[in-house]
């Protein structure tokens, strides 16, 4: 029980490390323009971990379809993909594994939209100020 105790509090050393080391602005931009498939709708594959998604500038058209293909990295970590844009149509909630997960939903106006999971552990920042964030631009 002891020894347990010391694995849990180093792990706690460690996360508190990792997230202050996350007072970095957040990874480098990575961009993906969505197209529209043969099936009218547009996929997108996304990639998710404790302080990223990949990509985290989606852009995507306006009034079509949209599929998230979302999976995050194995860890002990449990993760979301949120969107709370009810304006424009999307209202997402969703609970994340390293299995893959399709999230339908379909904008309805231009504009940016952020993303982000809504986890956060104890007293460490969320795991969105950790950078696990992005946008979603939808253009016309
Ligand atoms: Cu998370």
């Amino acid at each position: 029980m002891k020894n347990f105790a010391i694995f849990i509090l180093c792990c706690l050393g460690i996360a508190g490390y990792a997230s202050c080391r996350a007072d970095t602005p957040p990874s480098d931009e990575i961009i993906y323009q969505a197209t529209i498939a043969a099936d009218g709708v547009q996929h997108v594959r996304i990639e998710g971990g404790s302080d990223f998604y990949k990509p985290n500038h989606v852009i995507v058209k306006v009034n079509v379809p949209v599929e998230f293909t979302v999976s995050v990295e194995r860890g002990i970590a449990p993760h979301t993909l949120v969107i709370k844009s009810p304006e424009a149509g999307m209202s997402v909630d969703e609970k994340l594994s390293i299995d893959a997960k399709n999230i339908r939903f379909t904008p309805t106006a231009i504009g940016k939209y952020p993303f982000y999971c809504k986890n956060k552990l104890l007293f460490f920042k969320s795991h969105r100020e950790k950078g696990m964030r992005g946008v979603l631009e939808v253009v016309q």
